[in-house]
């Protein structure tokens, strides 16, 4: 049998009861039951020495709302790490976009840590002596860095080997061309009057790639044409592409 090496990655938030359904179902389950991902929910509140378990405080200056203080955060990581190097990373809206790329890059480490900011932001100081990179998962206000560290959790864990099963692994592999798929189906043949597209039940391999080639082509133009300047196109590709512009009246690239 073939053995992978496992990802670990250690969470710290103010809200450890947010992670126990999302992370325990499906593909990541399984991803931990096998051993290949290895979570670790901790609570910073823990880790608060005063008799009231502070983790946030007034801002210096004025402002709105609270920021989380620094000494409970210290504690958490140094005594989660111990000593062990591991990438700490702080969900926030000032961080950089996480993208797959991203998510690819941080599947390079055998372990990470992510830092749930909440309330106004984080102390300055755990940014300038704990944290190594910050990331937001896209420009929409949400209440916490808890589901967006569970969104990188996720894209991450996918790139950990073993965890997509091969079929799935291969499949990823397929259509990771930077295209979005095409229309999928599945039986009935006829539902409510609506046939299956006949080529998908010719059993003509080559002709059923073909149509699904140019039905990802002719998707990925007309809702994200932004994807199709980084995607890799054949001589082929370029020429459905210049079929489909014409025919939904766009103008064709530049000659
Ligand atoms: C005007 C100041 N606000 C920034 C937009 C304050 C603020 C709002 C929401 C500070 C923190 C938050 C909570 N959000 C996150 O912690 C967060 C987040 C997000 O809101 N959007 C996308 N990605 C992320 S990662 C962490």
């Amino acid at each position: 049998m073939l053995e992978y090496s496992q990802m670990r990655i250690d969470i710290l938030t103010l809200f450890p009861t947010m992670f126990c359904g999302a992370l325990q179902e499906s593909i990541l389950k399984r991803a931990q039951q096998r051993g290949l991902l290895h979570l670790v929910i901790h609570q910073i509140r823990d880790y608060a020495l005063d008799r009231h378990q502070m983790t946030d405080d007034l801002p210096y200056g004025g402002g709105v709302g609270m920021i989380m203080k620094p000494e409970p955060v210290f504690r958490a990581v140094r005594t989660v790490l111990g000593g062990t190097q591991a990438p700490v990373i702080l969900l926030t809206p000032q961080g950089r976009t996480f993208t797959h790329a991203v998510a690819q890059e941080l599947a390079q480490h055998p372990r990470l840590m992510l830092i749930c900011g909440h309330y106004e932001g984080v102390d300055e100081r755990v940014r300038e002596r704990l944290i190594i990179d910050e990331l937001s998962i896209g420009d929409y206000v949400l209440t916490g860095g808890e589901l967006a560290a569970m969104v990188v959790v996720d894209a991450v864990a996918r790139f950990v080997p073993g965890v997509l099963g091969a079929a799935e692994g291969a499949h990823d592999d397929s259509y990771a061309g930077g295209l979005l798929e095409g229309p999928q189906y599945t039986r009935p043949p006829v539902f409510e009057g609506r046939q299956v597209p006949e080529v998908l039940l010719s059993g003509d391999h080559a002709r059923i790639a073909r149509w699904k080639r140019a039905m990802a082509l002719q998707r990925t133009l007309v809702r994200r044409p932004d994807l199709l300047e980084a995607a890799s196109l054949s001589a082929e590709d370029e020429a459905l592409l210049r079929e489909f512009r014409r025919t939904l009246g766009e103008p064709d690239g530049v000659e």
